[in-house]
This record gives structure tokens, sequence and C-alpha cells, in this order.
């Protein structure tokens, strides 16, 4: 009995001492995980509506990766450009800088644009966004010389 008993503890005794190492043992992808920035998977969906001439979309959107699906809902073509607009910046500025001098400003960063579309056809546009405030703008010069961005196609969104 006393006997059994001692064997059972040195079987238990070899089984930890074996997992021990094997437990210590640094898994091979481990390091490189964790070097690594924590990666969003989640895509946010946001409708966006462009009409002649103004864009309809949700004022506020979450941080990450955002998917902008661009619908024409109106008569003439369409774009939508997202720009970022820097916190020292106003959408104004933006606005009188490219109007009058027919350039985006320096200051401020474009992410990329949609193509351009059609009466009733959609595209979308995908970007990584981090917390702040976006213009998102249609630079198609209209057919009389005033860009649909004067005619009101323009719009303020704050990534939160
Ligand atoms: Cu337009």
């Amino acid at each position: 009995m006393n006997r059994r008993l001692c064997i059972a503890t040195v079987v238990a005794a070899f089984a930890t001492g074996l997992a021990a190492p094997l437990a210590a043992q640094p898994k091979p992808a481990a390091p490189a995980a964790a070097a690594r920035p924590a990666i969003a998977t989640k895509v946010e969906y946001v409708m966006v509506e462009g009409a002649d001439y103004a864009f309809k979309t949700p004022p506020t959107v979450s941080n990450g990766i955002v998917t902008f699906n661009l619908v024409n809902v109106g008569a003439d073509l369409h774009s939508m450009t997202l720009l970022e607009l820097p916190a020292t910046h106003t959408l104004r500025e933006f606005l009188d800088m490219y109007h009058t001098k027919g350039i985006i400003p320096p200051w401020m960063p474009t992410l990329g644009q949609t193509a351009t579309i059609a009466p009733k056809q959609e595209t979308f546009f995908t970007a990584r966004l981090k917390p702040g405030k976006y213009i998102l703008a249609c630079l198609i010069p209209g057919k009389d010389g005033r860009a649909h961005t004067e005619k009101g196609m323009v719009q303020l969104i704050t990534v939160k």
C-alpha cells in the first residue's frame, strides 16, 4: 500500500517535471504577434447619398476601418474625396483656398477618392481613420464653371 503510493508520487512528479519545461518554451508565433499593433477587424459601413448638390451621411463615424458607400441619388455626375481637416484649420479655410486658387490646401491630407459615378450608380471607398475631423467633398467642376463644393456638396464629419 505504502509502496504503491510512493510510485504514484514519483509518476506525478515526473509528469510535472516534463510539463514544466514544455510550458516554459516560448511559442514561435508569440514574439512577432506581440510586436504588431492591435489590428481592428471590424469594418464600419457608412452610407453616403450624393444628391445635386449635397452629401447626406451620418455626422459621426467610429474610428478604425470605414467603408463609405457613395450612392448617386442626383441627376449629375458625382464623386467623393475624403480629406483630413487638421485641428488647427477650418472647413471655411479649405473652401476659400479651393474656390479662389483651385487647389487643396497643402496642410490638408487627402486620404483618397471614389470613382466618378453617374446617376443611380454606387461606388465604395475604404480607409483606416483615426479620431478627428474629416471632410467629404465632391471635387467635380460643374458644367457652369462652379465646383460642386461651391453649390454645397461638402460635408464635415467627426471620427470618434
Ligand atoms: Cu458632385
